[in-house]
């Protein structure tokens, strides 16, 4: 049995690993989580008390941090601000957590030895043309769009420096887009799928052509604990499942499993900066550590989301009408 502690375990990929941890390993898990608008002390219910111990903090609190590094047999590190239309609306909680809050996180590594991952976005590569044959590697050059995808590259970039110059035991990992039950009403198929229960049209932005390469929050939780059991320290990691799809391929699945017109969307404002095509070869992670991707069917993925969104209306219902008008706002 060991002693993680997981930031950002209130969030949505933080509160699926925590899940995944507690139903697949006999690990302890401490979450540390400063419930900003993206967390909810409500994704970790019914988690067993001898599992689980919750901290309300910040990352970028120092001596927090040492305290609970010391007791800590590994830390896997999720906490960011991650939406990228907050961060071209506000870029500075961007620089705080995902900079200096990574920074104190790696200094406190480096203080107690504590075997660190770094939870990280495919973003961080830039993106692709739609007719493009290469996906991303490991060795694709960094070339970040938006102050959301250049400050998780930043952060990286420390991961990387903590590593060589401090010897930090430290892995890293860059992931697609996940989808999955938990999902802040903010990001794309939450926010369509209650439009939808909501009778509001989804928003497709621009033409919808932009694709996103989906995995299932459970299946990026696999893939961190593989990592974390058998990854080689300093080494950088890609998990993707092989799931490209365009935006509005995605809409209309949404809008057909919904029993709704397949054409019942309007396309709004496109996002500045807009980033085409994000696409993963996840072939590292498979070939040398040996993990595979569970949910192979996306279709029966967005049919399972789509339950939990209806099932599960008091967890996201509080948050939605804010997320709306900030997006009316900007004509989104
Ligand atoms: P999220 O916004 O749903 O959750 C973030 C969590 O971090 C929240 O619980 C929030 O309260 C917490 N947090 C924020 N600032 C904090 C701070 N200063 N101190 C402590 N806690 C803080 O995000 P998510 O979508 O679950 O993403 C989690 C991680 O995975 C991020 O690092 C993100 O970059 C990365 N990632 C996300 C995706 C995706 O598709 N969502 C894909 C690849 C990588
Ligand atoms: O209403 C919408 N309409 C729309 O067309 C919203 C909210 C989004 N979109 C588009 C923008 C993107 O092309 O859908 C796509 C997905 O958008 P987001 O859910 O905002 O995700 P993305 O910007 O791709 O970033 C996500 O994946 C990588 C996560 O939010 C990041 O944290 C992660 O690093």
């Amino acid at each position: 049995m060991a002693r993680l502690v997981v930031t950002g375990g209130a969030g949505f990929i933080g509160s699926n690993f925590v899940h995944h941890v507690v139903s697949h390993t006999d690990h302890h898990v401490t979450v540390l989580d400063k419930l900003t608008y993206a967390g909810n002390r409500r994704s970790l219910d019914g988690l067993p008390d001898d599992r689980l111990a919750f901290v309300h903090g910040d990352i970028a609190d120092a001596p927090l941090v040492d305290e609970l590094f010391r007791s800590a047999d590994a830390v896997i590190h999720y906490a960011a601000e991650s939406h990228n239309d907050n961060s071209l609306d506000d870029p500075r909680p961007f620089l705080e957590t995902n900079i200096i809050g990574t920074y104190t996180l790696l200094e406190a590594a480096r203080r107690h030895d504590t075997r660190f991952h770094h939870i990280s976005t495919d973003e961080v590569y830039g993106d692709l043309e739609l007719d493009d044959p290469q996906r991303f590697t490991e060795s694709t050059p960094y070339n970040p769009s938006s102050p959301y995808s250049s400050t998780k590259a930043g952060s990286d970039l420390l991961v990387r420096a903590w590593v060589r110059s401090f010897g930090v035991r430290a892995t890293i990992s860059n992931c697609s887009n996940n989808y999955g039950p938990y999902q802040h009403v903010e990001k794309f198929i939450p926010r369509q799928i209650t439009n939808v229960i909501r009778d509001i049209q989804p928003r497709l932005y621009g033409a919808g052509e932009n694709v996103r390469d989906w995995i299932h929050a459970d299946d990026h939780s696999s893939a961190v604990l593989t990592i974390l059991e058998k990854g080689t320290i300093g080494e950088t990691y890609l998990i993707g499942a092989d799931g490209e799809k365009n935006n509005k391929d995605v809409v209309e699945m949404i809008l057909q499993l919904m029993g709704r017109p397949r054409d019942a969307y309007d396309h709004v404002t496109d996002r500045a900066g807009h980033d085409m095509r994000y696409a993963i070869d996840s072939t590292k992670l498979r070939a040398e550590l040996g993990w595979r991707p569970s949910f192979q069917d996306f279709e029966a993925g967005l049919a399972a989301t789509i339950q939990w969104y209806r099932e599960n209306e008091d967890w996201w219902a509080p948050t939605k009408d804010r997320v709306e008008a900030f997006y009316a706002s900007k004509g989104q």
